[in-house]
């Protein structure tokens, strides 16, 4: 690792426009690969962006109510509050600092501005440019044909909603997006007028995120979320993190780490990349941490191969069946396997056919650091598996959760104090988004809780998820989309595919606190809805509202917003939806919607009456520190009902991993410097990437195979369904991958994801397993791109 920091060290790559680079790339500039997360330059960063952002004042106070018990919920990721003590330095991270200065800026893209911009010229700007812009202030309406959006009013915008929602010929021609940041009361409301309105088309970031556990943990433990709480990361002796970067995408998660490894707790990272945030650990909050340097965090790096995680699952189980055959009962947990499982001989039996050395040459992972692994895990009950994107986004995801809780029931590791798994969530109320009932496909037994309180005849047939709703969109089948928050059109695969599929509608309405790509490609009529982000204070009647999410590990907590909102002109998005609804449905509607629209209070009172465990809502959701909701695998290992409670093995395979000859497999990550498709800025800097976002991380041994040196410009070429994608002018840079393994960057890369490349069983897009072909750069190849998708760190000439 030391002699490959050493050749990337301060590499410098300077380019000029050119003939061959039209638009001239920034200068991409290599500094060393960080071993160590957070820290110092953490610190500055966070003071750096609240400056940038021109929020000092409003932002920098807020940074200290942020995910304090009366404060609000950080709109960044879903990592979990400590239940009692907060940190007074604040409980945020380097990240949520930045999420809350991009929500917090007093920039503003006023009416004036839209005057000014055609959508056209908007779409020129890059991602990065367009997040600058700053806060929306007013509702947008782009009418028919028109190049310009133009202001509208509320009442007018719901007028035209209504009519379109009216004049399609099935409720099933309307479709509903979420992205997880909308509060409890808002998704409740939400749900409830599409469910009213007559359909179940809900796709939400969910399908496109952590689908796949919910997929793999119901059937076996009866619930589709974590089984573990913070206390647990605390006094634990094993933690094992797949597919995951937590130094980035969950920092916080990064103190309960050190916290548990304090404790005596062991760490295992399995990963093709070596994230600093796995390595090691500054606690920028504790001055001796940064002063002592930070602690090491991994006690074991296994560098596998992009999917290669199933066969070194399996090959650490077959060596746990090893150990336990050489010493019976030290490594099995028999009482359990006999009283809360199901399927144990058949899953045993699948080990004859296994071999070690196989698998660890399918894995990429040597066998010794196997054996390694294994014994770490072998004689230890109190294990937590903790997983990301790196396991959902793969094409047999599902499985692989399956076989990691597979390791937790022959240990019998699920159900009691340090002991569990745990998926971690990435939009801050993804979570509390579906226990909202924001599925687009609830159960029976939910829809009848709904029907029974209310009394209309809510729709049973299963409706579209992402990408079924994409493939809908394509075909005609829907006219009018409605996007509560997200970026719709640059989070979903297959770029080109979607934004043709998104140009086919007759409306396209986004609720948005910034601007996004997701704007300017559009349906033929388009508006645009302004709201308050997080940290807004939320008023109703006079009144300072708060609102309630759910965190990674299923509690419940209020958050309430602190700072002035940007403009007089926004709406909640709870009334928002009332007033939509009011609008749409008229007499006709058996739901009193202006009761919810004038109080949150009210919401939280139904809520109450139509989903377990919200039992007296509106008085625990004041208590300190809110409520966990019930949890029956972690409370009274209770798992599935349809096994009277207990947990079946299961038996799954080993996928072909085989690539052509000038084949690679691409995962497609995220910067530090990013939430999701807002891009907070072009460095990555714990990896050592500076200033630029088209690169793509290859193997040494890979770039002198195939002729290419490190700073090349290559485009980068997908050809599923037998379809040419292409995605132009990358730099290659030379890293720490397993071999035929890269890394890229998305939403740049989502270009080249096959809306076809999906998960099985969750069908989640499969864009950590994108199959690519890599070719010297052509200046021809703009002729074949679509210029509006056309985004990254470039600067045009
Ligand atoms: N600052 C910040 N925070 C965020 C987000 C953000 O964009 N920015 N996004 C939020 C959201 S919505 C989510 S879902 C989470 C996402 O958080 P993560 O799940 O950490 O997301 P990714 O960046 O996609 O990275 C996944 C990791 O999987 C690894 N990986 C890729 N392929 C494989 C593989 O085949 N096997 C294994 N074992 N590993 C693999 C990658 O190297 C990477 O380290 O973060 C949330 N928090
Ligand atoms: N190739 C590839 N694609 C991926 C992924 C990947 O790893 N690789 N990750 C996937 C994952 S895990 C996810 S979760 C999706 C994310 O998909 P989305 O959730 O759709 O995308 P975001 O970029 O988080 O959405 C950002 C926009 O949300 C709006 N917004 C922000 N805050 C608020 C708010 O409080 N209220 C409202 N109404 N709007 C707000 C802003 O306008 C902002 O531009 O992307 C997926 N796409
Ligand atoms: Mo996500």
């Amino acid at each position: 690792m030391e002699e490959l920091d050493k050749k990337i060290i301060e590499q410098e790559i300077k380019s000029e426009p050119s003939a061959e680079n039209p638009f001239r790339l920034l200068d991409l500039k290599l500094t060393h690969v960080e071993k160590k997360a957070a820290g110092i330059p953490a610190v500055l960063a966070v003071f750096s962006d609240l400056f940038e952002e021109k929020t000092i004042l409003r932002g920098g106070r807020a940074l200290f109510k942020m995910n304090q018990m009366d404060g609000f919920d950080c709109p960044s990721c879903a990592w979990p509050d400590p239940d009692d003590e907060r940190s007074v330095l604040g409980e945020y991270c380097e990240n949520g600092a930045k999420a809350l200065a991009e929500e917090a800026t007093s920039k503003r893209v006023t009416p004036q501005f839209f005057k000014e911009n055609s959508v056209n010229d908007l779409a020129k700007l890059d991602d990065y440019q367009i997040g600058k812009l700053g806060r929306l202030t007013d509702p947008m309406y782009l009418p028919e044909g028109a190049t310009h959006y133009q202001p509208i009013s509320w009442e007018d915008a719901f007028k035209k909603i209504a009519e379109h929602y009216n004049a399609l010929s099935s409720p099933d021609e309307a479709a509903f997006y979420t992205s997880g940041r909308t509060s409890n009361e808002a998704s409740f409301v939400y749900q409830l007028f599409a469910k009213e309105y007559g359909t179940n088309n809900m796709p939400d970031c969910s399908n496109m995120c952590h689908e796949t556990s919910g997929s793999a943990l119901r059937p076996t433990i009866g619930i589709g979320k974590g089984t573990v709480t913070l206390e647990d990361f605390h006094d634990t002796d094993v933690i094992i993190i797949i597919g995951q970067n937590p130094g980035t995408n969950a920092p916080r998660m990064m103190s309960a780490l050190s916290k548990g490894k304090k404790n005596g707790a062991k760490i295992i990272a399995i990963n093709p990349l070596p994230e600093a945030g796995l390595m090691g650990f500054v606690d920028p909050q504790s001055v001796l941490g940064v002063l002592e340097g930070g602690v090491k965090l991994a006690d074991l790096y296994l560098p596998v191969k992009i999917n290669g995680d199933m066969a070194l699952l399996k090959a650490i189980e077959l060596l746990l069946i090893e150990f336990e055959k050489k010493s019976p009962g030290s490594v099995f947990d028999q009482e359990f396997i006999d009283n809360k499982t199901v399927g144990f001989d058949e899953f045993l039996k699948q080990f004859d056919h296994y071999d070690l050395d196989h698998l660890a040459e399918l894995s990429g992972v040597s066998k010794d650091l196997i054996y390694e692994a294994a014994a770490m895990i072998a004689f230890k009950k109190r294990i937590i598996f903790s997983w990301g994107m790196g396991l959902t986004q793969q094409p047999n995801g599902v499985d692989m959760i399956r076989e990691i809780l597979n390791i937790h029931l022959i240990k019998g590791s699920i159900g009691i104090p340090g002991a569990g798994v745990c998926p971690v969530r990435g939009h801050s109320n993804v979570q509390g988004n579906r226990t909202m009932l924001i599925d687009e496909k609830p159960s029976n037994e939910q829809l009848d809780r709904l029907e029974n309180h209310y009394g209309f005849k809510v729709p049973r047939e299963h409706g579209y998820d992402v990408v079924r709703a994409i493939k809908a969109m394509h075909e005609g089948k829907i006219k009018v989309m409605f996007c509560m928050g997200g970026n719709f059109l640059s989070a979903t695969p297959d770029t080109t595919f979607t934004a043709n599929a998104l140009r086919k509608l007759n409306l396209l309405v986004c609720v948005s606190t910034k601007l996004n790509r997701g704007h300017f490609v559009h349906g033929k009529e388009a508006i645009i809805l302004p709201t308050y982000g997080r940290s807004d204070k939320d008023i109703v009647n006079g009144e300072l509202q708060i609102i309630s999410t759910e965190n990674s590990m299923g509690v419940v907590q209020q958050s309430k917003g602190m700072l002035d909102a940007v403009s007089d002109n926004l709406i909640n998005e709870t009334q928002i939806v009332c007033r939509m609804a009011m609008a749409t449905l008229g007499d006709r509607s058996v739901v009193n919607w202006q009761k919810y629209h004038d109080s949150y209070d009210a919401v939280r009172d139904d809520i109450e009456k139509c989903i377990p465990g919200f039992e007296n809502y509106n008085v625990r959701v004041r208590e300190k520190g809110g409520f966990y909701l019930p949890n029956a695998a972690r409370d009274k290992q209770y798992f599935s009902k349809k096994l009277d409670g207990r947990a079946p093995f299961t038996l799954t395979e080993i996928p072909d991993n085989t690539l052509a000859e000038d084949e690679y497999m691409m995962a497609t990550t995220r910067t530090h410097d990013q939430f999701n498709t807002t891009i907070y800025g072009l460095d990555d800097r714990y990896r050592g990437i500076k200033n630029e976002r088209r690169v793509i991380f290859m193997n040494q041994k890979d770039i002198d195979k195939a002729g290419f040196k490190a700073g090349d410009k290559v485009d980068l070429y997908n050809f599923d369904d037998g379809i040419e994608r292409v995605a132009p002018l990358f730099i290659i840079v030379s890293y720490q991958i397993p071999e035929k393994n890269t890394v890229t960057y998305f939403p740049e890369t989502n270009v080249l994801v096959s809306v076809n490349n999906v998960v099985k069983e969750s069908n989640m897009p499969a864009s950590k397993y994108v199959k690519i072909k890599i070719k010297k750069h052509d200046p021809e190849v703009y002729k074949k791109v679509d210029q509006m998708l056309y985004q990254g760190a470039i600067q045009r000439p």
